[in-house]
Parts: structure tokens; C-alpha cells; sequence
């Protein structure tokens, strides 16, 4: 008996969920993986006495930055330890809608208390990442509310290294809770507890605008002030990787005292590198940075936000020789703006226009926005939208809504092609932040065939209904 993939894939799931896959082939996955993803529920101490239990990659959260080399496929074993089925979701990486890991592009689940095991196919170089996409809703312990993230660096296969060090920072906010603007000025007591103890407040809810908050937040797993300073001598040149890797928050990040030069967006390199005071990334997306350091002094690397710092969002950077208590000023710097990366060429030929408005509107019986798309919101059962293979088509983003999302293709990358009226070319990107009533267009050739995920990295808003899924043909 032959069996073909589909086989493959049944004979998998009625065992447990191993699964074996490249062009059918079994012999490609003999021999040791060279990622091992270990799902399991952890107790993460993101400060002295102060642990958050969650459910983490290898141990932590992050997990470990997980180095593959260009062009190479990678055997990727997944070991899910909880209860709960889930997807581990590859960002940034070109890979088979079977494992990118979403429900909605049917991609292979990791069982609850099971296994998976695939080949990815061989990258380009970048920094990429690695998070949980499951269903969240109002469990705010799962999908990207939890620990559940990684760094993936596919390494270049010649480095010219124009640095001295390399570090990767890792942006999350801890202990989500809903909140609205009022309840935010009172307590931090999760909505469903202060129903409980008021149940008046139910009715009034209704009428609400529910937003996530958070009690506290880290860099690289540890709030300000606790775990090791990044330790750095003057004159040195840092490569710094930068990755928002929040549930919903898109932030600002400064580092007083010095500028960023910024070389690469989600992991692409820019067509003209341009100094910043201020690095901004929605949801999802990475900044690749190189900062000199020409200013002594123990400095904070953190939020612009002074709440959002002194919850935790912040690390300290430390020149060798240098002690005291690590400093703050805000930037006095320009915003950011994808313009200024800009190619500054004219944009291509395009074969097809696809409006995509986005609104919202309260739903019906619950008490949540819900979000739409050109006046719809994502249901299962819709029929999803085809795109032609190779074929450029041009989305055109109208934002109605006052908040800012950041948006995300799957299983592809897109070009830039207008913010909010400028120009932008040679900007390649997986997730951009579209402003609050702002307007962008962006350019997509999908190369890959197969169900094909459009979101808002944003979780409360995806798991509200703000997705969208194409099938390229
Ligand atoms: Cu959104």
C-alpha cells in the first residue's frame, strides 16, 4: 500500500497527532529534530516574589531564540504537555498553510497531551517569530496572552556582523484583565469577580467599551529593575533585535541618550536605514536596530509610557565601570513613520484592487465590540476570497475605528506602498500598524498556494471577528 500525504495525515491525527510530513517522504524525519517546542504550564518570575503562572515554550517566556540557517528545511518537533489542543503559529516564515498553525487555514493542531512533528520549509534570512495562535476569547490565559513566544532568527549564511554585540529584546505585558476606562481608574479586579460582588454593574456593562489592561509587563521575561542589565562598553556597536510580542498593546520604546539606527523591519532589511529617537512596533512586529554607544551612564531601554514602564516595561542598560540608579528622560525626538525608510521609488503594476474597510459595531446579546471588514464580520462558514497566484494585488486599507491595529498577513510578505496619504516603496513587511481613522496600501504577490490568514494581531480584536481568510490559486 502507498500512502499519499492525505493518508498521511489521517493515519496521523487517528494516532495521536504525530505526523510526518514532506512530500510523503518518512526518511526526512528520522534522526533527532533540530527544534524541539515544548508546550507546558510554568511559574514565570517576572520580578522578586512576584510569579506569573502561564503556559510557556521550553521553560520560559520567552522561550529560547531559536536559530536556523538559511535555505536549510528544519525537522520541528512540537510536545504539547496541557490540557488544551494547540496551534503554534509561525510568523513571518513562508511555509504550508497544514503548518503554519491556525484553525482557520486548517492547519495540523498539536494535541492536548500529544505530539506534532513536520519539516518546514527552508527560509530566507530574518528575524522571525514563533507564538501561539489559539482562540483566546474571554480566557485571558491563552493564545498570545500567554508566554507562549519565541524568537526565530534564520541566521544568513554569510554574516558580515558590522557589530559587536547582538541582543534580542522581547517586549509582554503580564496579567490581562478587562477594563474599561472608568474601571481602570478604580480596581483591578477582573470584570467577571466585580459582577459578581455588584451584579448591577452587568446592565451597565453592556453599554461599555471593554479594552484589555494589564497589571504588569517585562523585557525578555523580567520587569524593570529585576534580572541582569544588558552590560555594554562605550564605543561598541549593538545590534539590537526588538519584538513586540504583546497580546494587544502596540508600543514605544526609547533608550535616553542615544539614537537607533533602524536597518531592518520584521526582519527585512530597509531601503535606507534611518536614525530614531523612538522605535514603535504594533503588535507582532520586529525592529532590527544598531545603536552606538557613545554615552556613559546606567539608562533605561524602555516603554514611553511612564505607566506602562513602571509596570515593568523596561530593561537597564549598564556601561562597564558605570553604578547608580539607571536613568530616564522622554525623547524629545520626531515620530515614527514607515516613510522615512522609504525607497522613494514609484510603486509597481498592480493586476487588482481590494478594498478593506474596517469598522466596528457593538454585538448582539454579549457585551463586546465586534469588528468588520468591509462590513462583516469573520464567521467559520465564510467562503474565503480567492487570490490569484503570483498575481499583485493591491489592498487598500480604510481605518473607521479609533484604534490603531496592527494587521497581519499570513504565509507572506507585502510591500508598503502608502501610510496615511505618504508614499513608502521597498518596505517588505508581515504586520503593519494602520493608525486610528488612518489609511494605508499595501501591495501583496502571494506566492504560496492554499488558505491563507489576514488578522489584526491585536487578540481581542481576531477573536472579535477581525480576520479575514483567502485562498490563493
Ligand atoms: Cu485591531
Amino acid at each position: 500500500m502507498t500512502l499519499t500525504r492525505r493518508d498521511l495525515f489521517s493515519l496521523a491525527l487517528a494516532t495521536g497527532g504525530e505526523i510526518l510530513l514532506r512530500r510523503g517522504s518518512l526518511e526526512a524525519l528520522s534522526g533527532r529534530p533540530d527544534v524541539t517546542l515544548r508546550i507546558a504550564r510554568a511559574q514565570i518570575e517576572i520580578a522578586s516574589g512576584h510569579s506569573i503562572a502561564t503556559t510557556v515554550y521550553n521553560g520560559g517566556a520567552p522561550g529560547p531564540v531559536l536559530h536556523l540557517r538559511e535555505g536549510r528545511s528544519v525537522h520541528v518537533e512540537i510536545v504539547n504537555e496541557t490540557d488544551r489542543e494547540e496551534y503554534v503559529h509561525w510568523h513571518g516564515l513562508i511555509v504550508p498553510a497544514r503548518v503554519d498553525g491556525t484553525q482557520e487555514e486548517n492547519s495540523l493542531p498539536v494535541p492536548a497531551h500529544g505530539r506534532l512533528t513536520y519539516v518546514l520549509p527552508p527560509q530566507r534570512t530574518g528575524v522571525r517569530y514563533v507564538h501561539s495562535h489559539a482562540m483566546a476569547r474571554q480566557d485571558l490565559n491563552r493564545g498570545t496572552y500567554s508566554g507562549q513566544f519565541s524568537f526565530v532568527y534564520v541566521e544568513p549564511r554569510n554574516n558580515p556582523g558590522r557589530y559587536d554585540q547582538e541582543l534580542f529584546i522581547s517586549t509582554h505585558e503580564w496579567e490581562p484583565y478587562l477594563t474599561n476606562d472608568e474601571l481602570e481608574e478604580q480596581s483591578f479586579e477582573p470584570i467577571d469577580q466585580q459582577v459578581r460582588e455588584q451584579p448591577a454593574l452587568a446592565e451597565e456593562m453592556k453599554h461599555e467599551h471593554w479594552e484589555i489592561g494589564y497589571k504588569s509587563a517585562s523585557i525578555n521575561g523580567k520587569a524593570l529593575g529585576h534580572g541582569e542589565p544588558l552590560r555594554v562598553k562605550e564605543g561598541q556597536r549593538l545590534l539590537f533585535h526588538v519584538l513586540n510580542a504583546s497580546a494587544t498593546e502596540n508600543i514605544r520604546l526609547s533608550l535616553p541618550g542615544h539614537r537607533f539606527l533602524v536597518v531592518a523591519l520584521d526582519g527585512n532589511a530597509v531601503p535606507r536605514p534611518a536614525l530614531v529617537d523612538i522605535l514603535e512596533l504594533g503588535v507582532g512586529e520586529r525592529v532590527d536596530a544598531v545603536v552606538e554607544m557613545q554615552t556613559p551612564g546606567v539608562w533605561i531601554f524602555g516603554s514611553n509610557d511612564d505607566v506602562l514602564r513602571d509596570r515593568g516595561m523596561g530593561i537597564v542598560v549598564e556601561y562597564a565601570g558605570k553604578i547608580g540608579p539607571a536613568n530616564w528622560t522622554d525623547p524629545a525626538g520626531q515620530d515614527w513613520d514607515y516613510s522615512l525608510f522609504s525607497a522613494g521609488l514609484a510603486p509597481e503594476k498592480i493586476h487588482a484592487t481590494m478594498p478593506m474597510v474596517i469598522s466596528s459595531a457593538m454585538g448582539n446579546g454579549n457585551r463586546f465590540e465586534q469588528w468588520l471588514i468591509n462590513g462583516r464580520t469573520h464567521s467559520g462558514i465564510d467562503k474565503p476570497t480567492t487570490l490569484k497566484r503570483g498575481e499583485r494585488c493591491r489592498f487598500a486599507f480604510q481605518n473607521k475605528s479609533d484604534d490603531a491595529h496592527p494587521l497581519h498577513f499570513h504565509r507572506t510578505t507585502f510591500e508598503m506602498v502608502r501610510i496615511d496619504g505618504r508614499p513608502v516603496t521597498g518596505l517588505r513587511k508581515d504586520v503593519f500598524l494602520l493608525k486610528p481613522f488612518g489609511s494605508a496600501e499595501v501591495d501583496l504577490a502571494p506566492t504560496e498556494p492554499g488558505l491563507m490568514l489576514f488578522h489584526c494581531h491585536n487578540q481581542f480584536h481576531m477573536d472579535s471577528g477581525f480576520k479575514r481568510v483567502f485562498n490563493v490559486v
